[in-house]
């Protein structure tokens, strides 16, 4: 498809200034170079034991793998924010805003009512808290929460306003499944970033970059440049989260060793999926089990044709291997909607000179730009709907707030491996059908949100709102 090649000719031209190359890669081992800096996980913030979840937005200054500082800012620390551990029932939250400027604080994947959401009305301006009462009961997934201020979001989340939820129920032992956080359970951010000459990360976006999603030149993991994430010689679990801004990502590693997928952005799936790639949009998360036992040391690489390095893998047989071998069934058990919708919707993802001709750089969505003032569907609470979502010009990742989804057909046939569990974030490449149910409630003041979560098409108009009753 045309539109398609473009987008990856773009995206590869970008990559060739400085993202690590498989090439360089096993150069830098061949010549028996010390490992770089082991890749550190973000801080634990358990809310199990206190029921309480306090973050802060803090200005920060960090020098990405030894470059120059940047200003950033980050919940509780410079950049990002801590993995903060909930589990189902009430949690006290409370956002408190030390930054110059106004944020939101969305949970993207908790299913809670839209006044607690952190939708673009939910400002928290300099100086304030906001206290959203979140009472969670779903599923276990691993989901995270960002700003989602509208005509700031992709400036902000850039320069670090993220930070990764694990929702867990316990009972990982039980699944067989990795949970020592840090050693046999990782979690990873993914990040391209710009960075200049100096070393300083930079968000200068061109009428080019709104169009494609602002794309970096480096990759940053959990906010560490060049890194190596250090593993036992068994299973380990890589809990991934596409945090870019617009780059997608299609994982794999280098040695062609599989990664088994357990769990999509809504929950786990009833058994591990093996898969030789792993289609990565932005907002989306999956979990994933990978095979150390036999040592190595393999590069997580995206883009099978135009490969780049991701991420560069250690083993340490001091470490201990808990799990060695994959568990052959999970509970996960993604509910089949189909049949039961009451109504059907169409969404069409614009951009480009259709929508162009309309103001605003064309970014809309069923040919109308993003305005906080309109709600453009009213859904009724309880209610199953199928939603047939329309891709223009580029292939959109599609986010809901308040439900997690089913994906029922991609361009008209069965949807992705990636794509059969619970979503809330779906990548459509042409065309897609998604069935959901609205449990959670939201008003006209505190509506849901849906969008594309290429943060510069959401921020450009490419966003809508509603209301469940
Ligand atoms: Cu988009």
């Amino acid at each position: 498809m045309k539109r398609r090649h473009f987008l990856t000719s773009t995206s590869a031209a970008i990559l060739t200034a400085g993202v690590l190359s498989q090439s360089s890669v096993r150069h830098a081992f061949a010549q028996g170079q010390t490992p770089r800096t082991r890749l550190a996980m973000p801080p634990l913030l358990d809310t199990r034991e206190t029921g309480r979840v306090a973050l802060t937005a803090t200005p920060g200054s960090t020098a990405f793998g030894g470059g120059a500082s940047t200003p950033t800012a980050g919940y509780n620390q410079g950049y990002l924010g801590p993995t903060v551990v909930m589990q189902n029932g009430d949690l006290a939250a409370e956002v408190q805003n030390n930054l110059d400027e106004a944020i939101t604080t969305h949970w993207h994947g908790l299913l809670v009512p839209g006044e607690h959401d952190g939708g673009p009305q939910q400002a928290i301006e300099p100086g304030a808290s906001w206290t959203p009462d979140l009472t969670i009961a779903q599923d276990p997934a691993t989901v995270w929460y960002h700003t989602h201020m509208h005509g700031r979001i992709p400036e902000q989340v850039y320069f670090g306003l993220a930070g990764v939820i694990h929702l867990t129920d316990g009972q990982d032992d039980a699944r067989g499944l990795p949970s020592t956080y840090g050693i046999d359970d990782l979690t990873l951010v993914l990040q391209d970033r710009r960075f200049d000459r100096s070393g300083r990360m930079i968000y200068d976006p061109s009428m080019m970059d709104i169009m494609h999603g602002f794309a970096g030149n480096r990759m940053l993991i959990n906010g560490q440049a060049g890194a190596t994430a250090v593993v036992p010689e068994g299973i380990v679990r890589l809990r991934l989260l596409n945090g870019s801004n617009a780059r997608i990502y299609t994982l794999f590693m280098d040695d062609t060793r599989p990664m088994h997928l357990v769990a999509t952005d809504g929950g786990f799936l009833p058994a591990p999926v093996a898969l030789d790639a792993l289609r990565l949009s932005p907002g989306e998360r999956a979990e994933v089990l990978v095979d150390f036992s036999s040592g190595g040391a393999p590069v997580l690489m995206s883009d099978p044709g135009q490969a780049y390095g991701v991420l560069q893998f250690a083993t340490d047989s001091t470490l201990s291997a808990r799990i060695t071998h994959l568990p052959d069934q999970l509970d996960g058990a993604p509910e089949d909607l189909s049949g039961a919708e009451a109504v059907t919707r169409q969404v069409s993802l614009d951009m480009g000179m259709g929508g162009m001709m309309m103001g605003g750089g064309g970014f809309a969505i069923n040919g109308r730009p993003f305005d906080m003032r309109r709600i453009d569907f009213e859904v009724a609470l309880g209610s199953v709907e199928r939603w047939q979502i329309r891709s223009t010009m580029v292939a959109h990742p599609f986010h809901v707030h308040g439900v997690r989804f089913r994906v029922i057909t991609e361009n008209g046939g069965p949807p992705r491996p990636e794509n059969t569990g619970w979503k809330d974030t779906v990548l459509v490449p042409g065309e897609a059908e998604i069935l959901a149910r609205f449990d959670q409630p939201a008003s006209r003041e505190t509506p849901f949100m849906f969008h594309c979560h290429i943060l510069e098409h959401e921020d450009a108009g490419m966003m809508g709102q509603f209301t469940v009753t």
